[in-house]
């Protein structure tokens, strides 16, 4: 466990296993970071952002204005950015902080799917009973983050409509900042990624939310942070850095999150929907029968 200025500690682990992060981590809602003990050396290697413009540096990227760039022109950009002062607090002019690139869609031959952590899993998103009731990228999604040093997150917000999300830093050193959830905070958003969003702009982020001093911790290359649902963040990068992240859903979250997409579908489909609850919930309800039956002492 670590302290951060008085604000909740964010209970950090080397090793992890179901029975423990469900009861102390999933249905709680509190964050958990699963330290690297001996970062692997193919992540290390495969994912150094030169390396990764080798490999994949022909595919296109969209940066926040939606403009196509190629991502070795990206990388080679914020390389040149290295050992140059920094400017201002949250971003270098010039060129963006690169988010939400769906790494499994534009850099298929990275395999960033193999990456997604355990903890993660069972993601009901990914699951047949919601297919053609989520968006297709959602069934196996993993978005890149890449930026320079002193880039970092535009906007204190929580994932949209009330997902879990999981981080796992590739290459470099990034620092979280985590508040908790508020009573009434908002849970119906139809475009949530950009509505559920906070104006950030106070260089200070320890008064940027007033319910809440945030709590804050450092990842290394090979760390694993989980985000529980409704938890409110924002980053900053300390050298270049590499991060994957993407979302779930469970028996755990499920309900906000079926509260928070559902309005913005139709009647059939929030039929649909529920009835899908009552399938994954079952099914879910038998894995934990089976694991228990097969490990007693999991009890
Ligand atoms: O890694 C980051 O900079 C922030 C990621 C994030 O907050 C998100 O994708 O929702």
């Amino acid at each position: 466990m670590r302290e951060s200025d008085g604000a909740a500690p964010i209970v950090e682990a080397t090793r992890w296993d179901r029975e423990t992060f469900e009861r102390g981590h999933l249905f709680p809602r509190t964050p958990l970071c699963i330290r690297s003990t001996a970062p692997d050396r193919d992540q290390l290697t495969a994912w150094h952002p030169r390396h990764l413009a080798n490999q994949v540096g022909h595919r296109e990227v969209l940066l926040p204005d939606d403009s196509a760039i190629d991502f070795s022109e990206y990388v080679e950009a914020l390389l040149r950015l290295e050992g140059e002062p920094l400017h201002g607090e949250r971003g270098t002019p010039g060129i963006p902080y690169l988010t939400h690139v769906p790494a499994c869609e534009t850099f298929p031959e990275l395999q960033a799917e193999e990456w997604i952590p355990p903890l993660a899993r069972p993601n009901w998103l990914e699951r047949w009973e919601l297919r053609g009731l989520v968006p297709a990228l959602w069934l196996r999604w993993v978005e890149l983050l890449i930026g320079a040093a002193g880039m970092g997150y535009p906007s204190v917000h929580f994932d949209a409509y009330i997902t879990h999300a999981w981080v796992r830093q590739m290459h470099s050193r990034k620092r979280f900042s985590l508040w908790p959830p508020f009573a009434g905070q908002p849970d119906h958003l139809s475009h949530a990624f950009r509505e559920n969003v906070l104006a950030a702009d106070s260089p200070d982020t320890k008064t940027l939310m007033g319910h809440s001093q945030p709590s804050e911790i450092v990842l290394n290359a090979g760390d694993v942070l989980f985000i529980p649902a409704g938890w409110w963040h924002l980053t900053e990068i300390f050298t270049t850095s590499v991060t994957l992240s993407g979302n779930f859903v469970n028996d755990s979250n499920w309900g906000d999150f079926a509260r928070a997409w559902g309005p913005t579908r139709g009647r059939r489909q929030r039929l649909w929907f529920a009835a899908a609850r009552a399938v994954l919930w079952a099914r879910n309800r038998a894995t934990s029968a089976i694991r228990v039956l097969s490990n007693p002492a999991s009890r």
